[in-house]
């Protein structure tokens, strides 16, 4: 059965690739599955209808016949787990690939989400120019932890994984900011990421809801 997941009808971030539809598009495309995107207004996403799916309103959902499901980071733990190519077949390395899927979303994001809310959302707010500062310092601080531990590795564990999915698509968040030129291996890593040829494919779709030029396929 081929899989429904949403994705905004018109990106915010004008197909940069950083809406969480992102994430699971490229997991599908690592996997060689084929999907199908319905894509939804802001306005829908509030309705009855979505958030039966999603109950916070939001996209990704993920659709296979009975099954519905939200949240990116478990919509790509549900692919790999039933398709090969994302999750090791040792099961400890599996279960340290789905820690890196953990860390990307629990400790990494956080602070990055932080300061896309202080500058887009609070920008305007009196105390947000000495705010902004000290998130910088606490993204700082995981990304030299991060940095740390990939050393002059590829991947964080052994072969690409859902793990290093995950991660990557939380780090791209920072590219605009130039944080990660700091920590040149991880600027080396997200570049890894985003040459891989599902990537691609991924990015190109999404970005083609944005052109309006025909989807890959
Ligand atoms: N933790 C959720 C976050 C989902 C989320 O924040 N989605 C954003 C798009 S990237 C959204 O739908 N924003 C619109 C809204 O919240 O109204 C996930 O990883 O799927």
């Amino acid at each position: 059965m081929i899989p429904t997941i949403t994705a905004f009808e018109r990106s915010p971030d004008h197909g940069r690739g950083l809406a969480r539809d992102m994430r699971v598009r490229w997991a599908l495309e690592e996997v060689c599955q084929p999907y199908e995107v319905r894509l939804v207004s802001f306005s829908a996403m509030k309705e009855p209808a979505h958030r039966a799916l999603h109950p916070f309103g939001q996209i990704p959902t993920y659709e296979e016949g009975d099954l519905a499901l939200f949240e990116s980071g478990a919509i790509v733990l549900h692919i790999a787990e039933r398709h090969a190519g994302l999750l090791p077949d040792d099961a400890n390395a599996r279960a340290r690939a789905i820690t890196w899927m953990f860390a990307a979303v629990n400790t990494v994001e956080p602070p990055i989400l932080e300061l896309v809310t202080a500058k887009f959302l609070e920008g305007d707010r009196p105390w947000s120019k000495e705010r902004l500062p000290l998130i910088a310092d606490r993204i700082r601080d995981r990304l030299k932890q991060l940095s740390a531990r990939l050393g002059d590795t590829d991947w964080l564990d052994g072969a690409f994984s859902a793990g290093d999915l995950m991660m990557v698509g939380v780090l791209l968040r920072l590219k605009a900011s130039g944080m990660l030129d700091e920590y040149p291996n991880l600027s080396a890593y997200v570049s890894r990421g985003e040459a891989r040829p599902a990537f691609k494919r991924a990015f190109a779709d999404q970005l083609a809801v944005f052109t309006g030029e025909p989807q890959t396929g």
